[in-house]
């Protein structure tokens, strides 16, 4: 039996879910219940926060995680993504106002800088040569500008329209990222054997809905 973590309930959850079914794998699911056992396939199902996925693979106490790279990356374990899934794009981008005068990175220089990404932004602004003040904030950054807490923000963006509603613009794509398998190392065997027909299945997932 191989333990998998999901996220319970968010932007991941349905297409994870549908993955999951797509691959043959039957189990029943409710709001309430936080772990599920497949009826077809040795696999566990636990229901957590997207955030915790990866810490539960690092220790194990999880196999298998489906996180977004952009969380996956933020907690610092790159090296447990095994597979790219194909759901869930989106970007991490800096945005300013819309009225800010902007050419380049280097007009951030010294700036105070929203962002739930503090690692990712710090590493591609030291990258960029650029020295600002970055403020974590957990949610609701976009709104940091307008009451005066910020001067540009760094968070995710999808359609764009949350920037667009919050009187920003995009300037720089700091991260690309897309829904991953991750997978605890040194599983045993057995577990292995497990991972490598679950992905065996997603692949052929992917490929059909091509
Ligand atoms: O409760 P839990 O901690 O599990 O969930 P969460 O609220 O932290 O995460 P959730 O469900 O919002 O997102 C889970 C994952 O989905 C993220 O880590 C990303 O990998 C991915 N994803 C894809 C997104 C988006 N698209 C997205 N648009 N995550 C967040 N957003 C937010 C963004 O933060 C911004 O506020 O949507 C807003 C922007 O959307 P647009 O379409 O207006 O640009
Ligand atoms: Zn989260």
């Amino acid at each position: 039996m191989i333990r998998l973590a999901i996220q319970k309930s968010g932007r991941l959850s349905e297409d994870s879910l549908n993955l999951i079914r797509e691959c043959g794998i039957s189990f029943v699911s409710s709001t309430y219940k936080l772990k599920t056992e497949a009826t077809n396939f040795p696999l566990e199902i636990l229901f957590l926060r997207d955030d915790d996925i990866p810490g539960y693979v690092q220790d194990g106490v999880a196999d298998l995680g489906i996180v977004g790279q952009n969380v996956l990356v933020e907690a610092g374990h790159p090296e447990l993504e095994v597979e790219a899934l194909g759901f869930s794009k989106c970007r991490l981008s800096l945005a300013i106002p819309r009225g800010a005068n902007y050419t380049s990175v280097a007009d951030l220089q010294g700036l105070n800088i929203a962002t739930s990404y503090p690692e990712i932004l710090g590493r591609y602004l030291a990258g960029e040569g650029v020295q600002a003040q970055l403020h974590t904030i957990s949610g609701s950054v976009e709104i940091a500008p307008s009451i005066g807490l910020a001067d540009a923000i760094c968070d995710i963006v999808s359609s764009g329209s949350t920037l667009l509603g919050n009187g920003l613009r995009e300037v720089e794509t700091v991260f690309r990222s897309e829904a991953v398998l991750i997978a605890t190392q040194n599983l045993s065997a057995e577990k292995q054997e497990i991972l490598d027909q679950l992905r065996f299945r997603m692949q052929a997932v992917r490929r059909a809905r091509r």
